[in-house]
């Protein structure tokens, strides 16, 4: 008898036709054999191996360099199962309008049987995916990201508790694409995409969209979030959260240098892009990183910027997009140093200045987690870590202090509901608009984003002692369009000031949007800042807060009576606390 697995591989295979059915099992010597069929037929470039051993160049087709929010569905009878802010298609009909992009779409291509689990091996938290794909850059990208293969098969047996995923690069036309997700059958298929979130499917469309569906029925939190560890003079670790938008510093922030070294603080990384975190039996939220490596940004990186992950990325990386040295090393716009001749595009070009940049802005690097230097030893606890604080933040040129502290849980939650981030290449469409993006899940959340705050709302009772719940900008502008926070390391501070508030220390002001940071209780021991920037990162302008009231006030109306009560409460005390502070500014 066949197993639920082979069963779904068989009738995949009759659908997609491919000339071989090949089952991995996440070896090197697998591994090995695939990049040797990927270089000869072009799909990896060999980058320098003295410098870049088993790493490689891939350049996805030029129409296929982000995610395309606008062909990902999500597929559920109702479509106000899905809210506002989600594309839907019923089930029913999304089959029969993509089937046919799956019929025979492998002829003459391998059809890999790609088992993996995310979390760690044997974490009770952590769950297996299958994802069927014909793009042996998947499979090579899968082993990175997850714990892919003979591993993955073994925690399964013969059980059906599996998300299946199925991929094809099908003709790669963007009018044939589409990023489908039945949560009810715990399905996902993705067809015409090569690239990132679209086609690694353990990443966005299971780890988010599928998880955060399984996480509100299960009573758990699938969410977009850094994991970090924040480490104090005496060697005590206190775990933080963080979900910033696509391209945000997300990456960044979890590997950080910290700029308080000497003084002993250090931070360590759990993870860089999504935490599944479980009420465990003590009360406390903890968080597990579903994932096992980054598929992180890399123009902007360099020695500064993250000197962990540009010292990671010499060995078993998979870089994707970027450009290329006569040396055969990789290269993008910020990675330090002049721009060195002989160059080559991220489109297989000679840059010659008129063609744009150099490196794809959204071009990436896949290295395994373990390879950075600030990896916490607690990096794959099967328990998870403890968390303390929630920090939601985005990119705002104006408008959002450096950082502010929620009164409460509840307060927290309308915090996150009502973030907001300029957009970033990280996704096609425009780049530099603002955009709501609450909790930075705007993209990737399953369901309705109404019961998705509601759940949110339900969470914090059940903690015994609740994280508390910050808002960063690491982005706010002076008026002549610089940047007033140096960021980076520097912004182990903010992270410091928060410990602080966690143990009951550090001063702040009460403000309308919560409590900011008194200039005085930040430790600038070595900074070079101006009270002036300083005073203005801080600053709360209630009437331009007055206008933020008002745009929160329509994105919430998009969700009519679905939205929880609490949020409509908060929402009106934010308006009136603003109107009694215009008042007495005024
Ligand atoms: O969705 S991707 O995995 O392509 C990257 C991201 O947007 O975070
Ligand atoms: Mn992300």
């Amino acid at each position: 008898m066949s197993t639920p697995l082979e069963s779904w591989v068989e009738e995949t295979a009759k659908l997609t036709k491919p000339s071989k059915i090949v089952w991995c099992d996440g070896s090197e010597a697998e591994n090995e054999r695939l990049a040797e069929e990927m270089l000869r037929d072009g799909t990896y470039i060999e980058l320098n191996r003295r410098t870049y051993q088993s790493s490689y160049l891939h350049r996805s087709n030029p129409n296929d360099v982000a995610r395309t929010e606008n062909l990902t569905f999500i597929c559920t009878p109702e479509k106000a199962d899905v809210g506002p802010t989600n594309n839907w298609m019923a089930p029913d009909e999304a089959k029969e309008k993509v089937r046919p992009l799956f019929d025979a779409a492998m002829k003459g291509r391998m059809m890999y049987v790609v088992p993996y689990i995310m979390g760690p091996e044997k974490s009770p938290y952590s769950k297996i995916g299958v994802e069927l794909t014909d793009s042996a850059y998947v499979v090579a990208s899968m082993r990175i990201m997850s714990r892919m293969g003979k591993v993955a098969l073994e925690r399964l047996g013969s059980s059906s508790q599996f998300v299946p995923g199925l991929h094809s690069l099908g003709d790669l036309d963007p009018d044939r694409r589409f990023i489908l997700h039945f949560p009810e059958e715990n399905l996902i298929w993705s067809v015409g995409s090569g690239y990132g979130g679209n086609a690694l499917l353990g990443k966005k469309c299971f780890a988010l969209r599928i998880a955060s569906f399984m996480a509100r029925k299960q009573g758990w939190m699938a969410e977009h979030m850094l994991i970090l560890g924040l480490e104090d003079p005496s060697g005590k670790v206190t775990y933080m959260a963080a979900a910033f938008p696509s391209a945000c510093g997300k990456t960044n922030l979890a590997m950080m240098v910290s700029a308080l070294e000497e003084q002993g603080y250090r931070v360590w990384t759990i993870g860089d892009d999504i935490a599944w975190m479980h009420i465990a039996s003590d009360g406390t939220l903890r968080a597990i990183n579903p994932e096992a490596g980054f598929f992180g940004v890399a123009p902007g990186t360099n020695e500064k910027t993250n000197p962990n992950i540009m010292g990671a990325l010499h060995r078993n990386t998979i870089f994707t997009n970027v450009a290329l040295t006569a040396s055969r090393e990789p290269w993008w716009e910020g990675i330090g140093g002049p721009t060195p001749s002989g160059l080559v595009n991220w489109r297989g070009e000679i840059h010659n200045g008129n063609s744009g940049a150099a490196a794809h802005p959204n071009s990436r690097y896949t290295v395994p987690a373990s390879q950075s230097s600030s990896i916490s030893p607690r990096w794959d606890d099967p328990e998870g870590v403890p968390i303390s604080a929630l920090i939601f933040g985005g990119r705002r040129a104006h408008l959002a202090p450096l950082v502010f502290e929620s009164r409460d849980w509840q307060h927290g939650v309308f915090v996150g509901a009502t973030m907001a981030s300029e957009t970033t290449a990280a996704a096609t469409g425009a780049v530099g608009v603002t955009r709501r993006d609450p909790m930075a899940m705007l993209p990737f959340c399953g369901y309705n984003m109404a019961d998705y705050f509601a759940h949110w709302l339900a969470i914090g009772p059940k903690l015994k002692h609740p994280p508390k719940i910050f808002h960063v900008n690491w982005f706010r502008r002076a008026a002549d369009g610089k940047f007033l926070w140096p960021g980076y390391g520097e912004n182990v501070r903010v992270l410091k000031w928060m410990l602080d508030r966690i143990e009951g220390g550090a001063d702040a002001n009460e403000t309308p949007i919560g409590n900011v940071p008194t200039p005085g209780s930040f430790l600038l021991d070595g900074l070079n800042i101006s009270p002036a920037a300083l005073d203005e990162l801080l600053r709360v302008d209630p009437t331009a807060w007055v206008e933020e009231s008002k745009a929160i006030g329509r994105f919430f109306d998009k969700f009519g009576d679905r939205l929880p009560a609490e949020l409509r409460t908060e929402h009106k005390a934010l308006a009136d606390r603003l109107e009694r502070s215009v008042v007495t500014v005024k």
